[in-house]
């Protein structure tokens, strides 16, 4: 099995990643880069993610960044044998990629749009209203699928819920109309309560 090492700080982006592993059930190291202190602007951190950002991932010594890639990659090479993640050529692996894309780039720019209205204290300023529609709107696709079967994938749990349900449950957080779509709510509660969801991370 390869070396898998996770640059982490505690309750950031990289935390989504972290309760990924502990689904998969992966072996790893872990290593803390403390971005209130700057650790991630050090030259040996640069040099395996040019963004100085975490979660960075490094396999064998090889360096992945972004959350959803790291994910994803997880989950097709951990997932598929205990099912967590769809076999390569099945329809379910394109729904798998297609919901795990759309909750960080689609879904994650109005999440965006509204967090930084919030900063600027004016979260009801044009940006953040736009925001919040576009987050409802979104919303309201994920409700009607969550309508018609209990997991994003249909009748299983698989790491897609994990990779959805975390940036659903962040944007709780940050005021998104989640409360207004039951479907979400119930799934987002059952999601949250995994084992691997608990960790300390
Ligand atoms: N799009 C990136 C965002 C990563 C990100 O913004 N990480 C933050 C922590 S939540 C960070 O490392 N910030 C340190 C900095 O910007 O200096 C991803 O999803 O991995």
């Amino acid at each position: 099995m390869s070396k898998i090492v996770l640059y982490w700080h505690p309750m950031s982006s990289a935390t989504p990643v972290a309760c990924a592993l502990a689904e998969l059930d992966v072996p790893h190291e872990r290593v803390k880069i403390d971005i209130t202190t700057g650790e991630q602007r050090r030259p040996d951190f640069l040099a395996l993610n040019p963004n100085g950002k975490v979660p960075t991932l490094t396999v064998d010594g090889a360096p992945m960044f972004e959350a959803v890639a790291i994910e994803m990659w997880l989950g097709e090479t951990y997932g598929v044998k205990s099912g967590l993640w769809p076999a390569e050529g099945t329809p379910e692996r394109l729904q798998a990629m297609a919901w795990s894309t759309w909750s960080y780039v689609t879904y994650g720019a109005q999440l965006v749009r509204l967090q930084a209205a919030r900063d600027m204290g004016t979260p009801d300023d044009a940006h953040g209203t736009a925001g919040h529609k576009g987050m409802d709107e979104l919303l309201g696709l994920l409700d009607a699928r969550l309508a018609k079967q209990p997991w994003m994938l249909g009748e299983a749990y698989s790491l897609v819920d994990l990779i959805v349900g975390s940036v659903i449950g962040y944007s709780v957080y940050i005021g998104a109309p989640v409360q207004k779509h039951p479907h979400v709510l119930a799934w987002l509660g059952k999601v949250q309560a995994r084992p691997s969801m608990q960790i300390d991370a």
